[in-house]
């Protein structure tokens, strides 16, 4: 099988973020600010995925860490709706960082990857998303992250 010569071996830059699904945004902030001592780095409503989402930090000079991201639903039948509803608060996804999100995803649907959206959708702070399916990664959902020009 040919690989495409705009990826190289290693599809994934990092892991970006670690999502975890939460009832209550401004609580679960709380908790992960004063209890554990994380500090908000971006906040933001994303109407099309339905969610309410805060990004946390460990805010240390020089820290190249990946960040806890909090999802709280704008709606029940949101997909982080459906997921505390089913599974309760905790763990929801882990996102991998690309450089290069169109080659990443035409290489996972080679190799027999379903992703859920045909075309990249808009992400946290102008990223560009798309998401395996959780059963086509051993029981995780995973996101891949082209970060935005911002970044
Ligand atoms: C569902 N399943 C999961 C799962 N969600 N397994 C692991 N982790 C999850 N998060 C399992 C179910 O338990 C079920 O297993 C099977 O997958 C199929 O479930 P389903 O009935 O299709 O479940 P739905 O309707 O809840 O949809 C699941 C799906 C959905 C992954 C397709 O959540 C989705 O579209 N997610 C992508 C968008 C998303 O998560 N947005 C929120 C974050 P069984 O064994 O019972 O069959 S937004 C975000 O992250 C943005 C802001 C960003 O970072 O930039």
């Amino acid at each position: 099988m040919e690989t495409p010569a705009a990826v190289p071996d290693h599809l994934f830059v990092c892991v970006d973020h670690v999502g975890l699904a939460v009832p209550d945004l401004d609580e679960a902030i709380r908790f992960h600010t004063e209890v554990l001592g994380w500090r908000v780095l971006h906040r933001e409503t994303n109407e099309e995925q339905g969610v309410e989402e805060a990004m946390l930090g460990t805010g240390a000079q020089g820290a190249e860490n990946a960040q806890i991201q909090l999802l709280a639903p704008l709606r029940p039948e949101s997909a982080i709706g459906k997921f505390l509803d089913r599974s309760g608060p905790g763990l929801q996804q882990l996102a991998y960082r690309v450089t290069d999100i169109d080659a990443v995803c035409t290489v996972l649907r080679e190799r027999g990857v379903r992703l859920l959206y045909d075309e990249p959708r808009r992400g946290t702070a102008g990223s560009r998303i798309n998401f395996v399916h959780p059963k086509d990664a051993k029981g995780v959902l995973l996101e891949l992250v082209e970060q935005g020009a911002g970044h």
